[in-house]
């Protein structure tokens, strides 16, 4: 076996005790140094605080690990030569024995290997914006549609096509949740202008929504929307005009496939003077918060 499990992550698998998986690519291509770090640190500490055991996941040294110590979430946050690792690659970053990060699809693969039933991130991959021409569809879809963890996110990003990302979710037959609202949220956003395909108010009615997929044996994960805090959205209307450049510069320096939700998240970073980057702290912190609620729900 290539995976090795941290002791503390080991021990709660073996109490039984609620577990949060953790993705790394938020880390190492989703903000800059040194804000990736002190988040997943914070995060960490919102988990272990809420009553349950994190469980960040990275391939180092040629072995997918579960459970990382400090020294290693800071290697992937400060190297500039960290893999962007998903579904197509995960056994690539075991066999060149280059660091690597995974991705919300990799993660999942991990999380459902090591037994851990949720996963706390940001935003998940989708369909981009002219997806039409390009087929740019995150393989975060794919995973969510065959493998078996509750994936707690912002919704999706607007820079996405956020329409067709839900065509495709329904079309696989993945659920997707909206906690407390009725409205699709849109990561940045409160609100994507799209409805909630089901709304489930708290962690032990999505809890028992899982528990009820889980006895119909119908596979797959689920998609968990929670909406970023009021005081930390920015409204779509805003985000409206830094996204439609920021798609325009992506498409004019001819960036294609894993390179651009990285570029994205960096040029909304740059046209925001770093407020996208205070939202996106805040919404991957809320979601920690929520997804360790579930767990503990799930284990009760
Ligand atoms: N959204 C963010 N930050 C991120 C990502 C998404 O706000 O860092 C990362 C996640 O790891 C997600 C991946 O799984 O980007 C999707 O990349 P792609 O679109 O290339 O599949
Ligand atoms: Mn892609």
């Amino acid at each position: 076996m290539t995976i090795d499990i941290s002791d503390e992550v080991q021990a709660a698998l073996d109490a039984r005790k609620p577990l949060v998986a953790l993705e790394t690519t938020i880390v190492s291509h989703g903000m800059p140094w040194p804000q990736n770090l002190d988040t997943a640190l914070e995060v960490e500490e919102i988990v272990r605080d809420g009553g349950a055991v994190p469980a960040a996941i990275a391939v180092l040294d040629g072995r997918i690990r579960v459970g990382l110590d400090r020294a290693s979430l800071e290697q992937l946050a400060h190297s500039k030569e960290t893999l962007k690792l998903s579904r197509a690659d995960l056994a690539y970053g075991v066999s060149s024995g280059k660091p690597g990060a995974t991705t919300v699809a990799a993660t999942m693969i991990v999380a459902a290997r090591a037994g851990i039933r949720v996963f706390a991130t940001g935003g998940i991959g989708g369909v981009h914006r002219g997806a039409e021409e390009s087929f740019d569809i995150s393989a975060d879809l794919g995973e969510l549609a065959r493998t078996g963890v509750i994936v707690v996110a912002a919704g999706a990003k607007a820079l996405l096509d956020i329409p067709k990302t839900l065509e495709v979710l329904e079309t696989m037959g993945v659920p997707v949740v909206c906690h407390g609202t009725d409205a699709f949220p849109a990561f940045w956003s409160r609100d994507s202008g799209l409805r909630a395909p089901i709304r489930l108010d708290d962690a032990a009615a999505i809890a028992a929504f899982a528990d009820a997929r889980d006895a119909l044996a119908l596979g797959g994960g689920m998609l968990v929307a929670n909406p970023v805090p009021a005081a930390d959205e920015i409204p779509a209307e805003e985000m409206a005009t830094h996204i439609e450049a920021a798609h325009r510069d992506s498409v004019a320096d001819g960036i294609t496939g894993k390179a651009v939700t990285p570029y994205l998240l960096n040029a909304i970073l740059e046209r925001t003077d770093g407020r996208s980057l205070v939202t996106n702290i805040a919404l991957v912190k809320n979601n920690a918060r929520l997804a360790t609620e579930i767990a503990i729900a799930l284990a009760a």
